[in-house]
Protein backbone atom coordinates (compact mmCIF):
# COMPACT_ATOMS: atom_id res chain seq x y z
CA UNK A 1 0.00 0.00 0.00
CA UNK A 2 1.15 3.38 -0.74
CA UNK A 3 1.46 5.84 2.46
CA UNK A 4 1.57 9.50 3.35
CA UNK A 5 2.43 11.48 6.60
CA UNK A 6 1.37 15.03 6.06
CA UNK A 7 3.40 17.69 8.67
CA UNK A 8 3.62 20.93 9.15
CA UNK A 9 7.68 22.62 9.56
CA UNK A 10 7.90 25.75 11.81
CA UNK A 11 11.66 27.83 10.71
CA UNK A 12 12.09 27.15 6.71
CA UNK A 13 12.85 30.32 5.22
CA UNK A 14 14.74 29.00 1.99
CA UNK A 15 15.54 26.60 -0.62
CA UNK A 16 18.86 25.03 1.75
CA UNK A 17 16.18 24.46 4.59
CA UNK A 18 14.19 22.41 2.16
CA UNK A 19 17.62 20.48 1.25
CA UNK A 20 18.12 20.22 4.98
CA UNK A 21 14.84 19.10 5.81
CA UNK A 22 14.50 16.62 2.59
CA UNK A 23 17.75 15.52 3.04
CA UNK A 24 17.16 14.07 6.92
CA UNK A 25 13.55 12.54 6.43
CA UNK A 26 14.34 11.27 3.10
CA UNK A 27 17.54 9.00 5.16
CA UNK A 28 14.19 7.28 7.31
CA UNK A 29 14.53 3.56 6.37
CA UNK A 30 11.75 3.05 3.12
CA UNK A 31 11.21 6.53 2.96
CA UNK A 32 10.46 6.90 -1.16
CA UNK A 33 9.22 10.26 -1.53
CA UNK A 34 9.20 13.90 0.55
CA UNK A 35 7.84 17.72 -1.28
CA UNK A 36 8.19 20.23 1.00
CA UNK A 37 5.83 23.44 -0.12
CA UNK A 38 7.58 26.56 1.20
CA UNK A 39 6.04 29.17 3.28
CA UNK A 40 8.76 31.29 4.66
CA UNK A 41 6.34 33.18 6.70
CA UNK A 42 4.85 30.63 8.07
CA UNK A 43 4.38 26.52 8.40
CA UNK A 44 5.56 24.91 5.45
CA UNK A 45 3.62 21.50 4.18
CA UNK A 46 5.73 18.56 4.29
CA UNK A 47 4.33 15.27 2.48
CA UNK A 48 5.99 12.33 2.90
CA UNK A 49 5.59 8.69 0.71
CA UNK A 50 5.92 5.39 1.68
CA UNK A 51 5.42 1.73 0.58
CA UNK A 52 5.23 1.07 4.69
CA UNK A 53 3.66 2.61 7.06
CA UNK A 54 5.32 5.89 8.40
CA UNK A 55 6.98 6.13 11.71
CA UNK A 56 5.39 9.87 13.11
CA UNK A 57 8.54 9.72 16.01
CA UNK A 58 11.09 9.03 13.22
CA UNK A 59 9.73 12.27 11.28
CA UNK A 60 9.86 14.20 13.90
CA UNK A 61 13.33 13.38 14.96
CA UNK A 62 14.66 14.12 11.22
CA UNK A 63 12.93 17.34 11.24
CA UNK A 64 14.19 18.47 14.92
CA UNK A 65 18.20 17.22 13.60
CA UNK A 66 17.61 19.45 10.53
CA UNK A 67 17.59 22.20 12.77
CA UNK A 68 13.61 22.87 12.52
CA UNK A 69 10.79 22.34 14.56
CA UNK A 70 7.38 19.88 13.82
CA UNK A 71 4.36 21.98 14.10
CA UNK A 72 2.00 19.14 14.04
CA UNK A 73 -0.87 18.16 11.33
CA UNK A 74 -2.18 19.99 8.28
MO1 LIG B 1 19.71 29.83 5.76
MO2 LIG B 1 17.09 28.66 5.44
O1 LIG B 1 20.21 30.02 7.57
O2 LIG B 1 16.62 28.99 7.23
S1 LIG B 1 19.08 27.59 5.74
S2 LIG B 1 17.59 30.79 5.64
Amino acid sequence: ADNTLNVLVNGMTCAHCVASVTEEISAIAGIDGVQVDLNPGGASHVTIRSASPIDAASVRAAVEEAGYALAGTP
